[in-house]
């Protein structure tokens, strides 16, 4: 069968409240990741790897950051018919800007009309994956379905934060019934303590899915939402297929990198998937070459470790650690650096996430905290020690005890503490 025509659009416009301070200034999709990515970066170069080369990317809430990167990093080639178009919330169809995601397509329908796919791919920007959407799209044409979801199993107390599918017992690969995010579920027949969740990324026959948009953009009692609307519009009329994620093949990954996929949407989950890149054995390997996560970097000079005042060892273990680092005698483990951090003499970073441009005084230390860019942590400063500490500091400390600071956060001196 020869291939489709497929245009993708990567729904980039969310908002991102829960992961908070890291969203103050930027787009869910532009916070940074592992290092040098940004979060966007996963589902781009999914796509790019799919072999799916004409791309929108549809933008709303502070996208500055988020432009910037996707101009820098995801120049296709024009000549040959491939382009990564990000698309600004327009006002196209009356005054509102995108009200939710199905009107962000909504009001982009002209992309599709003057693309003419056969078939559209749209997917999110936060999630850490790898998948290979052309078997997702090659399932979808096999099972005759006009719309199909991507499906992972999840634990079920977290029902109330996806999609949550059933799917037909006679023909298990359509969907039966489609509930967004119900706040609870039952579990599997096979598994009680999972449920189907749907990874907020779907397959449509083109024409379905503007006939869909359409007669959605036509109703009052709808949020306009491709998961809490679209989805169940197809299901209502049994044409929505379900593409199981852990068949996807992915070249050079193992069994448990391949069925990988994080949703980094909170920031005890943002925190936890850093947590799988660095253990010795990745939960989540970054340095699979067959499958490269892509993204633009500034030019840096390489990371440096040196002794610091006294002879003190500069040292970092069970980590990542970006270019422009200088450790000068200070210890870092089991943590992700950034580009251009600075780590000082005797100063100790555990268990963290610490963006560019940090710097890290002498004798400070920092435990199980995010850093966002430009924070400085002053000498003999602590972070992540004292909870109550970090509050009275005006520091957000999450559910689970990480402590997360804004970009460019002011660190009181300690003796102001
Ligand atoms: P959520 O992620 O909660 O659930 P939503 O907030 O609509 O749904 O975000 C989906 C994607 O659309 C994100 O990439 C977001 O950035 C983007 N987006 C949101 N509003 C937008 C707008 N107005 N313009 C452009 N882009 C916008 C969804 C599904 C669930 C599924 C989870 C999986 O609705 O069914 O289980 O994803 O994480």
């Amino acid at each position: 069968m020869a291939p489709k025509k497929v245009l993708a659009i990567v729904l980039a416009g969310g908002e991102g409240k829960r992961l908070m301070p890291l969203t103050a200034d930027r787009a869910k999709p532009a916070v940074p990741f592992a290092g040098g990515y940004r979060l966007i970066d996963f589902a781009m170069s999914n796509l790019v790897n799919s072999g799916y080369l004409q791309i929108v990317v549809l933008t709303q809430y502070k996208s500055h950051s988020l432009d910037r990167h996707i101009s820098e990093t995801w120049r296709l080639s024009p000549q040959l018919g491939n382009y990564v178009a990000s698309v600004p919330a327009q006002q196209r169809v009356g005054k509102s800007w995108f009200l939710g995601s199905a009107n962000a397509i909504y009001q982009s329908l002209n992309l599709i009309h003057d693309a003419q796919p056969e078939i559209v791919v749209v997917v999110g920007a936060d999630h850490v994956y790898r998948m290979d959407f052309e078997q997702m799209v090659a399932s979808h044409v096999a099972s005759g379905a006009k719309a199909t979801v991507a499906a992972v199993r999840q634990p079920l107390d977290m029902a109330n934060q996806f999609g949550v599918i059933e799917t037909d017992s006679a023909k298990p690969s359509m969907i039966s019934a489609f509930v967004e995010k119900p706040a609870t579920t039952p579990g599997l027949p096979d598994d009680p303590d999972q449920f189907l969740a749907s990874m907020g990324n779907y397959v449509f026959d083109a024409d379905a899915l503007v006939e869909a948009l359409k007669s959605d953009a036509e109703r009052l009692d709808t949020k306009h939402d491709m998961g809490g609307d679209i989805i169940p519009y197809f299901v209502d009329r049994g044409e929505a297929g379900v593409y199981d994620f852990t068949t996807n093949e992915i070249p050079g990954a193992t069994e448990r990198d391949r069925t990988y996929w994080r949703d980094v949407g909170t920031l005890d989950s943002f925190y936890e998937a850093h947590m799988d890149l660095i253990s010795p054995l990745p939960v989540f390997n970054l340095y699979n070459s067959r499958w490269p996560i892509y993204t633009h970097q500034s030019v840096s000079p390489p990371a440096k470790f040196v002794r610091g005042e006294g002879g003190t060892v500069g040292i970092a273990l069970d980590s990542i650690v970006s270019s422009g680092v200088v450790i000068t005698g200070g210890i870092v483990e089991g943590s992700v650096i950034s580009h251009d951090v600075r780590v000082n003499s005797a100063a100790r970073v555990l268990d963290s996430v610490v963006m560019d441009s940090v710097e890290i005084g002498a004798g400070a230390v920092v435990n199980r905290a995010i850093l966002d860019k430009n924070v400085i942590v002053p000498p003999g400063a602590t972070i992540g020690v004292d909870e109550k500490l970090d509050r009275r500091r005006g520091f957000e400390v999450t559910a689970s005890g990480i402590t997360v600071l804004a970009k460019g956060q002011l660190v009181p001196e300690p003796d102001a503490d």
